[in-house]
């Protein structure tokens, strides 16, 4: 399958909004009406049904696409338009790569909307994330190593998101730019993390399929409402 006829395959740019902190009305109304392809919510720690539902009830006010990652059943809330289910590559817990989806499975498989719902093979490179902490990734990666994982992700699992992972913190552009080289052509790739400005979002432009955009709307809304533009140019120059 060529995954830019998915749902989320045309996606140059997101941001990924937490239900577990606060976001004015004026600052969601400008983050939904900036351009940007979408709104993931989705959060490491405190996601709960409640805030989950509070917001996508209030981006729902918009026109775009509102997508949830889901990363614990009590935040399994139907309604979006799009669901990430992410799967944790470079861990060794197993709870992270297929038992609590299993878990979810059981529960919830029979409601799951399939067309809407994609994989996202994460690989979380900030030892300092909660992500990172929670699942106990192994972040220590080199070059090498993530272009192994980003071969076994894409071209042996044939994930359709491969997702590298710096969250709180900027990457490695040269990781970023050896994750495309290894990648297949059918699966996206996302890069989220440490993106505060326009020229970080562009650099991450040039390699990512997709560039996720979070905490940064929580601490310099300009700053955020900037990488949209960054990211637009070096698409369109791109192609
Ligand atoms: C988090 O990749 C996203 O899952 C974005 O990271 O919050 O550091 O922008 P930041």
């Amino acid at each position: 399958m060529n995954y830019t006829d998915a749902w989320y395959g045309n996606w140059r740019h997101v941001f990924k909004l937490d239900p577990d902190k606060e976001i004015t009305d004026e600052a969601l109304e400008a983050v939904c009406m900036s351009g940007t392809d979408a709104i993931i919510i989705g959060g490491s720690s405190g996601v709960t049904f409640e805030n989950t539902v509070d917001l996508m009830a209030r981006v729902r006010r918009y026109a775009l696409d509102c997508v949830l990652e889901v990363s614990t059943m009590d935040g399994a809330v139907p309604g979006f338009d799009g669901y990430f289910v992410p799967i944790v590559l470079n861990t060794s817990r197993a709870e992270w790569i297929n038992g609590k989806q299993t878990e979810g499975l059981k529960e919830y498989g029979t409601f799951v909307p399939w067309e809407l719902t994609a994989a996202q093979g994460y690989i979380i490179l900030n030892g300092e994330a909660t992500a990172a902490r929670i699942s106990g990734a192994d972040a220590a990666l080199d070059a090498e190593d993530v272009v192994a994982h980003v071969r076994m992700a894409s071209r042996l699992m044939r994930l359709p998101v491969i997702y590298i992972e710096y969250s709180g913190m900027f990457g490695d552009m040269n990781v970023l730019e050896a994750a495309r080289g290894a990648l297949d052509g059918d699966s996206r790739l996302f890069y989220g993390g440490g993106i505060d400005n326009a020229e970080k979002a562009a650099q991450a432009a040039r390699h990512a399929d997709t560039v996720v955009v979070g905490n940064v709307v929580y601490t310099d809304l300009a700053a955020a409402l900037a990488t949209v533009a960054a990211v637009r140019e070096v698409q369109s120059a791109k192609a």
